[in-house]
């Protein structure tokens, strides 16, 4: 027995790697993923349940090293827990598995807790969690004990224990720095990849958003109508449509992000997000809509964006004639394009900062995206913006245009029923009809509604809605009519005419190649009070 402590630094030492295999196989696999890793979730767990007094004196304590010490620290602890598992382990098997139980759990519970979704988490740490505890176990089986080395052919039940297997200094070490040199490949793998590192969240909320020159009134009143149940004027971030070609949302490192804008330029340009951010910015509500949105679908939404003019950076970049197509490339290769002069004929064409007074949401283009009214999104709305490259509308197929998709993306004017909803069953009596309508940067004059008994023959009159006001040419508008409903099934059919006069056409076109068109209808059946 009193051999026994000298192995039990060998114990500790076989602890301590298998976790730090863990921790890094964790790093690895969160960075494949491109999602936050558990030792970052710790960390930010870590800051968020810290009572304020001590974060403050980490923060005056450490200045801007309070970020590398709260992660040395952690780092640390989880080695020294590993030790001590690992020294547990000898007198306890089952301490080995509890350990990493206890570590999988506090890793999860941050994760979840923090922005990486469960089964992800789970996934990456369960499975760096396996590979630490067979490594920890493969260890602790090589190290001589004390008392009784287990002669392999006596007992093959024993022998088939891995804790039992013949102890072996040698292949311990051998071991031992395989496992070491797992971690450092895995550790400079994670590195290397990055996405794993970058706290997009904590960058987020370190900004502070420059103000525009001329900030937008708030929303009045008479653009926005009450009636349940309509689709609010304005889109909360949270319920905005997300489309995007994106596997996991981009993860961009803010420090080391740049805009480039190049091609044909006299003075190709690159911009720190703070020099961006430190240009003229402006405000403006525009609608953004995706291209495959269905007649009466939801791929659509209204913000109010603050960004920098795209004339602007133009300017400072001087493009060249000939230049007739501006091309958005994102951080992760996809590329949207549209022609030059519709950025110049003075819509709101802009590199958005932000989003309804929110520094830009990561799934919505964080660092910042362009926004181009009256422009479908494949064409003009680059999330995750790292370069504008001037060219020629011959020389460059953005990402969509190969795949089908129509050249230019002009929105169409459509509008849609909000309440009632579709295949409903409501009461008899007055009942509003309302819902939006918007044309791209033409707005909206007229909306008007028709209900008909179902399947009857003949075309019932147009009802004129009542408008909210417009926040702008490029937004769109709610619209209400009220309706006295009698028992029966009937259809209520929508449709909007653009502030140049046109109205939306009858004639049903899929979304493929260009846009949707033709009357949104629902059908509803009306009981009696
Ligand atoms: N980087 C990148 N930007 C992108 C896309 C994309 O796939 N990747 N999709 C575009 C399309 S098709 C649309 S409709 C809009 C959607 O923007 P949203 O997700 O913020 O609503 O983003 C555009 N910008
Ligand atoms: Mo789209």
């Amino acid at each position: 027995m009193n051999v026994l402590p000298r192995w039990r630094s060998l114990d500790a030492l076989a602890g301590l790697l298998a976790f730090a295999m863990a921790a890094a196989f964790a790093e690895l696999i969160a960075a494949l993923f491109i999602v936050v890793s558990p030792y970052i979730a710790v960390g930010d767990a870590v800051i968020r349940l810290a009572p304020v007094g001590a974060v403050r004196f980490a923060i005056s304590t450490f200045g801007t090293y309070d970020k590398p010490v709260l992660l040395g620290v952690i780092a640390l602890i989880t080695l020294l827990f590993g030790a001590l598992v690992g020294m547990a382990a000898r007198a306890r098997p089952d301490v080995s598995t509890f350990g990493f139980a206890l570590w999988w759990a506090v890793c999860s519970a941050a994760s979840w807790a923090g922005q990486t979704s469960a089964v992800a988490a789970a996934t990456i740490i369960s499975a760096a969690g396996a590979a630490g505890w067979v490594v920890l176990n493969q260890m602790l089986a090589r190290i001589p004990t004390d008392t009784h080395p287990v002669d392999a052919s006596t007992d093959s039940m024993l022998a088939n224990d891995p804790r039992r297997r013949t102890p072996d200094r040698r292949a311990f070490f051998a071991f031992a720095a395989a496992s070491a040199g797992a971690s450092v490949v895995a550790m400079v793998g994670a590195r290397r990849l990055g996405g794993a590192y970058v706290d997009v969240e904590a960058s987020r909320r370190s900004i502070t958003l420059p103000s525009a020159r001329q900030p937008l009134p708030a929303v009045p009143p008479s653009a926005a109508l009450d009636t349940p149940g309509i689709s609010p004027l304005i889109t909360p971030n949270a319920e905005f449509y997300r489309i995007d070609t994106a596997l996991s949302v981009p993860r961009v490192d803010i420090e080391q992000w740049r805009l480039r804008i190049t091609g044909m330029v006299e003075r190709p340009q690159e911009f720190t997000y703070a020099e961006l951010a430190a240009m003229p910015v402006e405000e403006a509500d525009v609608t953004l809509t995706c291209v495959s949105n269905e007649v009466g679908g939801r791929l659509l939404g209204n913000a109010r964006w603050l960004g920098i003019p795209l004339p602007a950076l133009l300017e400072r970049a001087g493009v060249r004639a000939g230049a007739t197509q501006i091309v958005g490339r994102s951080v992760d290769g996809f590329t949207a394009g549209f022609p030059t002069e519709v950025a110049l004929d003075g819509r709101a064409a802009m590199v958005a900062l932000a989003m309804n007074g929110e520094v830009l949401p990561t799934e919505h283009g964080f660092p910042v995206r362009l926004v181009v009214p009256g422009l479908y999104g494949y064409v003009s709305a680059t999330k995750w913006l790292a370069e504008i490259q001037l060219t020629t509308l011959e020389a460059f197929d953005p990402y969509w245009i190969p795949r089908g998709w129509s050249r230019l993306g002009p929105i169409k004017t459509q509008s849609r029923i909000d309440v009632p909803l579709g295949r409903k069953t409501i009461v008899a009596g007055r009942t509003p009809i309302a819902g939006i309508a918007w044309g791209g940067i033409r707005s909206i004059s007229k909306v008007e509604v028709r209900v008909v008994p179902a399947n009857a023959k003949d075309d019932g009159p147009w009802l004129p809605a009542r408008l909210g006001d417009a926040l702008s040419q490029s937004t769109w508008r709610q619209w209400v009519v009220e309706w006295d409903a009698l028992p029966g099934d009937y259809d209520i059919t929508v449709r909007a005419t653009d502030g140049t006069g046109v109205t939306q056409p009858a004639d049903r076109a899929a979304p493929a190649p260009s846009g949707a068109t033709g009357w949104h209808t629902v059908r509803v059946t009306v009981r009696g009070a």
